[in-house]
């Protein structure tokens, strides 16, 4: 069913046009005498609440008299069209006459459609199902587009995330690196980086199960990812059972301290691994590097320096911190 609300200072006018409305099937019927109470009506049923729900049932069309004291028909619909939350809802203006400057700034101001007074019943009707059909089309539209937003914005999202372990993947590490880079460049900032390896994971998959590797795979993604603090710190999946973190403004001492937080929070998760041969737990190796991006170097000369430093670090015996 359609909320239609008629504006009109003329009672009869209004009667007659409320009549034939409710004669056609609608039920929902609003009638105003002026604009200004017409807008205060408008803003209260269609402003959404602040969760974005409507207020109430909002309305549909607009039948509205031209000629009104104060605030007049043509000003109120342009004020419509200029308010987010009112543009939507067709206005069919009612002139007295069928003047060519009023018909003009009407459709100017943005109204759907024209009725002239005296009101043809017939043409009434069929106008009002005509706006109405139109704004039914709108809706639809309208709809369709959220949808499709929520989707996008959904599917952005997802698509930055790693699936098993759900912090940031690859993908959203390389975007955000290669911003973060030219910012430091700007800023003359630090920017380092550590590379996160799981030790001896092969023989732990071998020797728990790829399940439970994908357990612990887990458990180490939320330890690194506990030990970024900052907003621009990232933690991010950089393949198999290697993860990066990326940390801007901060020097090697600050990477360091990072580097032996998530060891700690990896010990902390105390997973047993008996076949590894550096300790009864899980641990992890990790490689850091720091950069003043700008001085010679290139981005990706600071993740191959983590690298090599994490390389270091395996061949040093494992469960340890290069930089
Ligand atoms: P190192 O101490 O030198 O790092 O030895 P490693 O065994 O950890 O390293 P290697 O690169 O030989 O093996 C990595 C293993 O990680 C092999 C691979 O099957 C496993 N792996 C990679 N991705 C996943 C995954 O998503 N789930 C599971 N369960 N295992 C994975
Ligand atoms: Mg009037
Ligand atoms: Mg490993
Ligand atoms: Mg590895």
């Amino acid at each position: 069913m359609h909320r239609i609300l008629i504006v009109d200072d003329s009672p009869v006018a209004a009667l007659q046009l409320e009549h034939c409305l409710a004669k056609s099937g609608h039920d929902q019927l609003d009638v105003v005498d002026d604009a200004r109470k017409a807008m205060q009506l408008l803003a209260e049923t269609c402003t959404p609440a602040a969760d974005g729900s409507p207020a109430c049932r909002p309305f549909d069309l607009v039948l509205m008299d031209i000629n009104l004291p104060g605030l007049d028909g043509i000003t109120a619909t342009r004020m419509m069209k200029a308010d987010p939350h009112l543009q939507d809802i067709p206005v069919i203006l009612i002139s007295a006459s069928d003047e060519k400057d009023v018909l003009e700034d009407g459709f100017n101001a943005g109204a759907i459609d024209f009725l002239t007074k005296p009101i043809n019943l017939m043409e009434l009707r069929a106008r009002v199902k005509a706006a109405l059909r139109l704004k039914e089309e709108t809706d639809r539209r309208k709809a369709r587009e959220q949808e499709l937003q929520a989707l996008k914005d959904k599917f952005e999202l997802l698509s930055n995330l790693d699936g098993l372990t759900g912090i940031a993947n690859r993908r959203r590490f390389d975007k955000a690196y290669a911003a973060e880079w030219l910012r430091a460049r700007r800023d003359h900032r630090p920017l380092s980086i550590l590379m996160i390896d799981i030790d001896h994971f092969k023989k732990y998959n071998d020797t728990y199960g790829h399940l439970q590797g994908d357990s612990c795979l887990r458990a180490v993604a939320r330890a690194v990812a506990g030990s970024m603090h900052r907003p621009a710190d990232l933690a991010a999946r950089f393949g198999g059972e290697e993860f990066v973190a990326m940390l801007p403004n901060t020097d090697s001492d600050g990477a360091l301290a990072i580097a032996q937080q998530v060891q700690q929070l990896v010990e902390e998760l105390e997973m047993e691994h008996t076949s590894s041969e550096v300790s009864p737990l899980v641990t992890v190796s990790v490689g850091g590097a720091c950069a003043l991006p700008g001085q010679g170097m290139d981005p990706d000369a600071l993740i191959h320096a983590a690298d090599t430093a994490l390389y270091a670090a395996k061949s040093a015996g494992r469960n340890r911190i290069v930089m």
